[in-house]
């Protein structure tokens, strides 16, 4: 089985976990699939023998990481199979890209193809319930379009295909294609054990994920590039207040901030988002494009710029996929 996801950007954030240890995010997250960033997975049925395994750009990945995901895969899918994949990406991986929700999407899709769930609203379910146990934003990365993970949900809901917003665009800046050192999943739970400002962050968060949708049920990309840009910088916030603290940020990060703020002065909107990394990703409408592109150039001229825009659904029958 080939699937071909794309990683799922949040516009408002996702950042800790409730208690329990089900991957249950502790905040409201709204989120995009980008097109043209894509992971390409091949999931097929372990040899007899064979246990669970998982390649991602050659490299065997940790089995214990992918341990409670391929269990959870048996028990929700009544099936006694195992699973070996192996998954490219045509992005930067682990790199503040958003890679394992696209990877661990893929896998949960296959894995629920492979054990004879037809494609549907049932299997998009089950198979993004089983994506959060690998990574809770791999929950939204089971569908296109834009999404929606609500605080202490199982499952991502689906709010609007691609074609709900046409002119949105959202240019990628690549501060570095190096890998991050701190997993997203490491520097969450510090946030949340160590950070003064972790429980303020989740309640603030909810006012802002309420405010954010109904903004992006108006189309109101004024309202809305601010919300995104509130919770990011609150995320971040949190994150930096935890003992170490967790900074992601690059001197060509803030160039790029400082370059979003200097082009709103100039009365064109363009609103910053950060993940768990140094790359900068910018919300804009298709006929600023050109203005925000030229003035991101310009503050960090060594920065690829990726322009992306939201992305249809998953592929299961994708042809082109890892050799
Ligand atoms: C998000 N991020 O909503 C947030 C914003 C990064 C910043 O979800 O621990 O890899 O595997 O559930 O999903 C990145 O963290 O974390 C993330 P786990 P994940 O997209």
């Amino acid at each position: 089985m080939r699937v071909r996801t794309s990683p799922s950007l949040a516009l408002v954030k996702y950042w800790g976990k409730k208690a329990g240890g089900r991957n249950l995010p502790a905040t409201t997250s709204l989120a995009v699939t980008l097109a043209g960033l894509d992971t390409r997975t091949l999931v097929r049925v372990a040899a007899p023998g064979e246990g669970d395994a998982v390649q991602v750009g050659g490299e065997l990945q940790d089995a214990a990481r992918y341990a409670p995901f391929f269990d959870e895969a048996r028990r929700l899918f009544h099936s006694p199979l195992h699973f070996a994949a192996s998954s490219e990406n045509s992005f930067p991986s682990a790199a503040g890209l958003a890679s394992s929700s696209s990877g661990f999407a893929a896998l949960a899709l296959g894995c629920a193809a492979l054990s004879g769930l037809a494609e549907g609203p049932r299997a998009n379910a089950l198979a993004s319930d089983l994506a959060r146990l690998g990574s809770a934003s791999a929950a939204r990365a089971v569908y296109g379009g834009f999404t929606l993970l609500p605080a202490g949900a199982r499952r991502a809901e689906p709010l609007e295909g691609p074609a709900y917003w046409p002119d949105f665009r959202v240019v990628v800046a690549l501060a570095t294609r190096e890998k991050k050192r701190d997993s997203s999943r490491g520097a969450m739970e510090l946030t949340r054990t160590s950070s003064p400002y972790y429980a303020p962050w989740v309640r603030d968060a909810r006012k802002v994920s309420r405010e954010a949708l109904a903004a992006f049920r108006d189309r109101d990309a004024q309202k809305l590039g601010e919300l995104m840009r509130l919770s990011y910088l609150r995320m971040h916030a949190s994150a930096l207040a935890a003992e170490p603290p967790v900074l992601y940020w690059l001197p060509d990060s803030v160039a790029l901030i400082k370059a979003c703020a200097a082009l709103r002065a100039r009365g064109i909107g363009a609103w910053e988002t950060m993940d768990a990394g140094p790359q900068v990703k910018v919300f804009c409408l298709a006929p600023e494009l050109a203005a925000v592109e030229a003035a991101l150039r310009e503050a960090a001229p060594g920065c690829e710029l990726i322009v992306t825009q939201p992305g249809p659904g998953p592929d299961l029958s994708a042809e082109a996929g890892p050799r």
